[in-house]
């Protein structure tokens, strides 16, 4: 019998059960909230707990100590069909509070109240201090086998291995109300609940950081959020001081280019490659030692938002990458990776083609060292609470299996003590592993004890080594039983420093490099970016200390962005560096899946074509998208529900656009209601389908019309330009935007002016 991982038996009894209640297990567009239709009037007939929805999962139920318990996955949410306290007495009441008659005081004894105040008081934890705002989901990551020569970790090196996994996807300068889509490097954290123990990947959606020692996080950091004085900017590195520090340290170079490229407004979180960034070491059965690096590639491609949009994006849905990763999970567009290894001979230089891999400003271009895959990642289920499971995650690079160990490199060897010291405050106390979303899938006899918040039930007198009171237990694990056992590196005799290795000093050659690497259109949004940036800055002295180190790197990047300040473009202080181009960080330029992508279709009441619309709304779902159709009123158009309308749409939430009707102005296209119906008007259209399209076509997206939908875009005098489909069909229509989306963007529609 074919065999079923416990996440697909956990969403087939969801699906089951949701069917049961609602009568149907899968919603006509994701993101509606709840698993089950709302009546009108209040229910009040007694009932338990709906189940969760079919997309949803939740952490395994384990015990603490990481032992099945066979429970359902409902065995961790609430109860019964009562209203109960705490403790499970039930309540008749919750609206009132017990006061010495209706107009008397309330009496200090309604101790149902003050459990349900108190709980409240304290619902909150604190935000992580960088990462805090974040999405996370559930997965499964299969072997391909291909590692087994590198390591010997099991959930890598057996072909066909399935292991579940827990990501989460952040942004680091914001807080946790901030806005996804913000100018900001990703964070890329993974948990492999392996059977050996579970290992954490925890990385960011870009391969280099700011700072090659650790200690240097708190300046960077400090740097990077806001000012202390006003707590402004939010979520944002344009200003003052960051700009200050990255000038003066100038080590941070090569990263903040990385935030200035496209790379750093990701269109989704299921667009984004993630990098491990240190160098690791694997070991494997024989002893043989590689080093290594990790690659997330995500089978979409690499695809960022356009500035324009990241910042509309910001205002009109803030959740932007959040609805984007649970919507596709919701709609069966499962986000998936390869995992892949660029691998290196574990030489006690520790470089490899020159480059050293201790230094975490430094990537190993693709070209030189391929990346090799070793599994794949499917993201296939939402959580279940957000609180329980993406908030009370915590990730740590020592969880470390049998076959994975670090480096000597500054920045991770800092990066070990400060994840685990960090939940303490965070998660108030030392027991946060036996919280559910972090409790190991490998049996756990660890001789910690007590503590807040002690969820196990440890029992035996001698939690101690040697003992004979519990029979000796716990027994160390040798090699038979795979134990983890750190590989033994020489460490040699050298005098205590605070220094770095010489080869840290470039600070340029990379930074050359990337840019060097990019698209024409890439550096003209690199040039906008310093350019914006910059100019957001209010003290000149550190635009120009900026503009040095821009020198530094390439004289037209500089030249263009010194035109934009306004400012002379300074000479290098340093002759400007060699560096080969490496293609593969460039992100234009190839073919990718549109998987869950958004198409919108506007429509109206009398033009429109609904029986194409309705033909291209199948072949849209049919391909793994999502259609979403953009009507003058909510309800009903001809026989299709409206998901959008005039006023609620905006160009943003569409991968593209079609056009099946020619939209005369709806009742509420009044300024006075509606600003947007402010917009000029350039035929009897309404002014927000007019706008619509204006933005979409700005942002470099694929638009296509038939019928009165081509005539719109004839009479706007967009039809003849790149990207835009004008057809008699619908399914023709369709065909060519399909087409144009596969490139992402059509980038052809705004000619460069750097080569
Ligand atoms: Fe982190 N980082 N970090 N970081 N980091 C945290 O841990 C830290 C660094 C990364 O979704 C914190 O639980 C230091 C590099 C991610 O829960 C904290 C240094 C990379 C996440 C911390 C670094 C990362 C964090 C805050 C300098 C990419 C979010 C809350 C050496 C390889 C994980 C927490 C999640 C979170 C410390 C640098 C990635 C304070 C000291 C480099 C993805 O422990």
């Amino acid at each position: 019998m074919e065999s079923r991982s416990p996440a697909e038996v956990i969403k087939d009894a969801a699906e089951a059960a949701v069917e049961a209640v609602t009568g149907s297990a899968k919603p006509d567009v994701p993101g509606k909230p709840g698993s089950a239709k709302p009546t009108v009037e209040e229910p009040t007939t007694p009932k338990g707990p709906l189940p969760p929805s079919p997309e949803q999962g939740q952490p395994d139920t384990r015990t603490p100590t990481g032992a099945e318990t066979g429970a359902p996955p409902t065995a961790f949410g609430q109860q019964g069909a009562f209203l109960t306290t705490a403790q499970g007495a039930r309540l008749r009441d919750t609206d009132h509070s017990l006061k010495a008659g209706p107009r008397g005081p309330v009496l200090l004894q309604d101790h149902h109240f003050r459990e349900k105040i108190t709980h409240f008081d304290h619902e909150r934890i604190p935000e992580r201090v960088v990462h805090a705002r974040g999405a996370g989901a559930h997965g499964v990551f299969t072997s391909y086998g291909t590692a087994a020569n590198l390591t010997r970790a099991g959930f890598l090196k057996e072909k066909g291995k399935q292991t579940e996994v827990f990501v989460r996807f952040s942004t680091v300068l914001g807080s946790r109300g901030s806005a996804d889509t913000v100018r900001d490097t990703r964070g890329f954290a993974t948990k492999f609940y392996t059977d050996e123990g579970t290992f954490d990947l925890v990385g960011n959606n870009m391969p280099v950081f700011f700072i090659q020692d650790a200690i240097k996080f708190p300046d960077i950091v400090h740097a990077a959020k806001w000012h202390p004085d006003r707590e402004i900017p939010q979520a944002q590195s344009a200003h003052d001081t960051f700009w200050d520090f990255v000038s003066l340290h100038t080590e941070a170079q090569h990263h903040t280019m990385w935030n200035m490229s496209d790379r750093g407004i990701a269109r989704s979180y299921r667009m984004m490659e993630g990098f491990g960034v240190h160098t690791f070491r694997l070991i494997n059965d024989a002893g043989e030692t590689v080093l290594v690096k990790f690659h997330w590639k995500p089978k979409l491609g690499v695809h960022s938002l356009v500035w324009e949009e990241a910042q509309l994006a910001a205002g009109v849905d803030p959740d932007y990458h959040r609805r984007d990763l649970y919507d596709a999970i919701e709609a069966g567009a499962y986000p998936e990776w390869e995992l892949g290894l660029q691998v290196f001979p574990d030489t006690p230089e520790e470089t490899f083609a020159g480059i050293d891999l201790l230094d975490a400003t430094k990537i190993v271009p693709e070209e030189l060292a391929p990346v090799q895959p070793v599994g794949k990642l499917v993201l296939n289920r939402t959580p279940t609470n957000f609180h329980a499971e993406v908030e009370q995650v915590a990730f740590h690079l020592g969880n470390l299996v049998p076959g994975i160990d670090v480096t000597n490199d500054p920045l991770l060897q800092g990066r070990l003590f400060s994840y685990l010291d960090t939940q303490l405050t965070r998660l108030a106390g030392p027991n946060f592993h036996q919280i559910p979303i972090n409790r190991p899938h490998a049996p756990v006899n660890d001789m910690l004890r007590d503590g807040f918040h002690q969820h196990a039930v440890h029992a035996g007198v001698a939690p101690y080594k040697p003992n004979s009171l519990d029979g000796g237990n716990p027994f160390p694990a040798g090699d038979a039983e795979n134990a983890f056992v750190e590989v033994p590196v020489t460490v040699t005799e050298a005098p205590k420093v605070r220094a770095n290795p010489v080869s840290f000093d470039d600070h340029f050659s990379q930074v050359r490099l990337f840019w060097l690497s990019m698209s024409p259109i890439e550096k003209e949004h690199i040039i906008r970016a310093y350019t914006f940036e910059l100019g957001k800055c209010y003290h000149q002295e550190i635009r120009e200390r900026q503009l040095r180190c821009l020198a530094n790197i390439d004289p037209v990047l500089c030249e263009q962005v010194a035109k934009g300040l306004g400012l002379p473009a300074p000479e290098p202080t340093i002759e400007l560096p060699q560096a080969e181009p490496s293609p593969a960080l460039s992100q234009v330029g190839q073919q990718w899946p549109a998987d869950g992508r958004l198409v919108g279709i506007v429509v109206d009441d009398t033009a429109t074509d609904l029986k194409g619309v309705e033909e291209v709304r199948e072949t849209i779902a049919a391909a793994g998208m999502v259609p979403l159709i953009i009507a003058p009123h909510g309800g009903k158009v001809g026989g299709l529900t409206v998901q959008r309308t005039f006023a609620t749409a905006r160009s943003i939430e569409f991968d593209a656009l079609l056009l099946a009707a020619s939209p005369v102005p709806a009742p509420d296209a009044v300024p006075a209601r509606d600003e947007k119906a402010g917009a000029p008007r350039t035929a009897a259209v309404d002014p927000r389908v007019n706008m619509l399209v204006d933005e979409c076509w700005r942002h470099a997206k694929a638009i296509g019309g038939w019928g009165p939908g081509a005539e719109l875009l004839r009479q706007t005098g967009l039809a003849d330009t790149p990207g835009v489909v004008v057809q008699d069909t619908a399914a023709g229509t369709l065909a060519a935007v399909q087409q144009l989306m596969a490139s992402h963007r059509v980038w052809e529609r705004f000619p460069a002016t750097v080569a």
